[in-house]
């Protein structure tokens, strides 16, 4: 959506004219997954679709909320010294969310707002709404109340909202990939040590397609914090087993495979062995990117897929269908799902000439095993928050 038409939806919204436009993106993770919270590497970029937001400042200390994507929900309102979780609070979660967590460190705000919102990421597709949106609304806090903080205080915030606000125990690798989105770049993160590098995305004549299941994935409903803790209890018998390792990215495939006995358990030596291997295979596909080796960079991020599906069993068969499915097609160099899994989105990397063909036979495909239809976007790698001028 445009500068113009979002400063109009606001004036349909609350009838009178919005101050300033803001944009926050969303995140596709092309290789690392599930290994921020094991300590070690995530390689995500920030892509074009995000969430936009259209804030005016009120004198009273109200805070209203009307939300494009979520009409039926009305103008939600709330007063700005009135931030405690309350589970019945649709979207007014994350910006209550993310002033509650900023508050504690003393960063408040003196007056209320009103704020526009319309997003053009689907919905709990895996593309990271949730971090989207909070790191829209927390860019436009600092700005708008002159906070002074900076973008990783924010992205560590988002986190904090997930995991001290909504309970859900998620790491840092969808609000790291969104606060620090840059244009045709990934971002290697080291999530052990928070050092990073961005890497240019060349592809040649390849684009990313991004594949969506249209298989809600919440991550309340999911096994996101069973297989947390899953890796979480592998470590602990490493330790006991008297191996000097604080998380899982701490070992190689060799040192792995050398302890795997102790950890003594078939399923979480699974989990285990795909976040050892998953770290090692990041590191070497951010080389291969950078090398230019596109076809290796390709062969890693299926076997990353095969990984996720047969060791860490968080794929299901609306992500393998799509990402086997792409896998016969002409012209690509690689697919896996991207994000928590179990349902959302998976990603292709495809020869711009096979595009087309590429989504009618995986989208025919899906629709016959499914039952339902998938949908397709080329994805363009983008800039993290901003503010948006006419
Ligand atoms: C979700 C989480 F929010 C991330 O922190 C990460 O663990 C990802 O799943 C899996 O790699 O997006």
């Amino acid at each position: 959506m445009d500068y113009q038409s979002l400063k109009e939806e606001f004036n349909k919204a609350f009838g009178y004219e919005g101050e300033r436009v803001y944009f926050s993106p969303g995140r596709i993770n092309l290789i690392g997954e599930h290994t921020d919270y094991n300590g070690g590497h995530v390689f995500p970029c920030a892509i074009t679709m995000g969430t936009y937001g259209v804030y005016a400042a009120r004198k009273d200390d109200q805070v209203r909320l009307y939300s494009a994507n979520l009409p039926d929900a009305g103008i939600l309102t709330f007063p700005i010294d009135k931030l405690d979780f309350d589970k019945n609070d649709s979207w007014a979660k994350f910006p209550r969310g993310v002033m509650y967590e900023m508050a504690k460190q003393g960063k408040t705000v003196d007056h209320g707002f009103d704020l526009f919102v319309h997003g053009d990421l689907p919905d709990a597709s895996g593309l990271s709404s949730s971090a989207s949106i909070e790191l829209l609304i927390g860019n436009i806090l600092n700005q708008e109340f002159n906070w002074g903080v900076d973008q990783m205080t924010l992205i560590k915030n988002g986190q904090a909202v997930e995991n001290d606000y909504l309970g859900l125990n998620t790491g840092i690798l969808d609000q790291f990939a969104i606060g620090m989105g840059k244009k045709n770049q990934a971002v290697l993160l080291d999530a052990n040590t928070m050092k990073y590098e961005y890497v240019p995305v060349e592809l040649g004549d390849n684009v990313i397609v991004i594949m969506n299941t249209n298989k809600r994935r919440e991550l309340t409903d999911s096994k996101y914090n069973e297989r947390r803790s899953e890796c979480e209890k592998a470590v602990a018998l490493l330790q006991k087993g008297g191996v000097d390792v604080k998380t899982l990215g701490d070992l190689s495939q060799e040192e792995f495979d050398k302890d795997a006995y102790l950890v003594n358990d078939d399923t979480l030596i699974k989990r285990a062995r795909h976040a050892v291997i998953e770290n090692q295979r990041t590191l070497r596909a951010k080389k291969a990117l950078s090398n230019g080796q596109l076809e290796e960079f390709g062969k890693l991020v299926n076997a990353s897929h095969v990984s996720l599906h047969y060791d860490y069993e968080v794929t299901g068969k609306e992500l393998d269908t799509l990402a086997e499915t792409a896998w016969k097609q002409p012209g690509v160099l690689g697919a896996r799902m991207t994000g928590a899994g179990f349902g959302g989105c998976a990603i292709a990397i495809v020869n711009k000439a096979n595009v087309d063909d590429f989504i009618k036979n995986v989208g025919d495909v899906y629709k016959k095993e499914i039952g339902y239809e998938a949908s397709f976007y080329v994805a363009s790698i983008g800039d993290g928050p901003k503010e948006i001028k006419a």
